[in-house]
């Protein structure tokens, strides 16, 4: 099911599918995630890393955002789920956890300076990494506020946090 999702997720960049194609199929993969998820709970399978995300405070958009949870789930990854409107305690409580990779997502021009203060109250944490993205975040953009890291879709949101990580990609 990764290969068809990391499909799904590269038709939708290229706008060949739409929002409603991506969500079946979101639906399809997470359908399958909960059967898996147990079985690779039984089988002692080691994640890859432990991740956090959440939709930075005072927003609440979470499409994309479940969309990249799946996503990163799919390929390995143990995915804590903050929700919307995150407070930088609601990731320092995730990191407290063990999370290695705090990734944020923000849809409004109006939020997505609300990814600066997470990102300066780990910027002396060497072992965080912070990975954002969202409809109004660019390369630049997370240069300019210092990310580890950024992703512009679902697919390319596992790049970017194995990037971070020192992974290598995974094969197409
Ligand atoms: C659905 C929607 C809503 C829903 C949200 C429901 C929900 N549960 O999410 C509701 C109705 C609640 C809503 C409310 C508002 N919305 Co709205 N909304 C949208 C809409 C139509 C779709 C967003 C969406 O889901 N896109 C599809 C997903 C799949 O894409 P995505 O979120 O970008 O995520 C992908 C990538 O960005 C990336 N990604 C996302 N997060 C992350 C994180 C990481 C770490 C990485 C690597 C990658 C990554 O991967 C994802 C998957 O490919 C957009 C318009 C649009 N077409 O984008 C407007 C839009 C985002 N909304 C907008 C606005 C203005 C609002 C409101 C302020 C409206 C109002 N006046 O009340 C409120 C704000 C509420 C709030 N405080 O957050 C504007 C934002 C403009 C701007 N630039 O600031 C938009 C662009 C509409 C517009 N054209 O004006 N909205």
């Amino acid at each position: 099911m990764i290969p068809a999702l990391r499909e799904v997720g590269e038709q939708f960049s290229t706008g060949e599918v739409f929002v409603p194609e991506m969500l079946v199929s979101a639906r399809a993969m997470q359908g399958g995630i909960d059967i898996i998820e147990p079985l690779l709970a039984q089988s002692g399978h080691k994640p890859v890393a432990k991740v956090c995300i959440g939709t930075v405070k005072g927003d609440v958009h979470d499409i994309g955002k479940n969309l990249v949870v799946m996503m990163l789930k799919g390929s390995g990854f143990d995915v804590e789920d903050l929700g919307v409107d995150c407070q930088i305690d609601d990731f320092e409580g995730a990191v407290e956890r063990g999370a290695q990779v705090v990734c944020l997502s923000a849809l409004l021009s109006t939020t997505r300076d609300e990814m600066r203060p997470v990102i300066s109250h780990f910027s002396d944490r060497d072992d965080v990494r912070v990975v954002v993205g969202g409809a109004v975040i660019t390369q630049d953009y997370a240069d300019e506020i210092g990310a580890d890291g950024f992703g512009t879709d679902a697919s390319d949101a596992v790049r970017a946090v194995r990037e971070t990580l020192g992974l290598a990609a995974v094969p197409s």
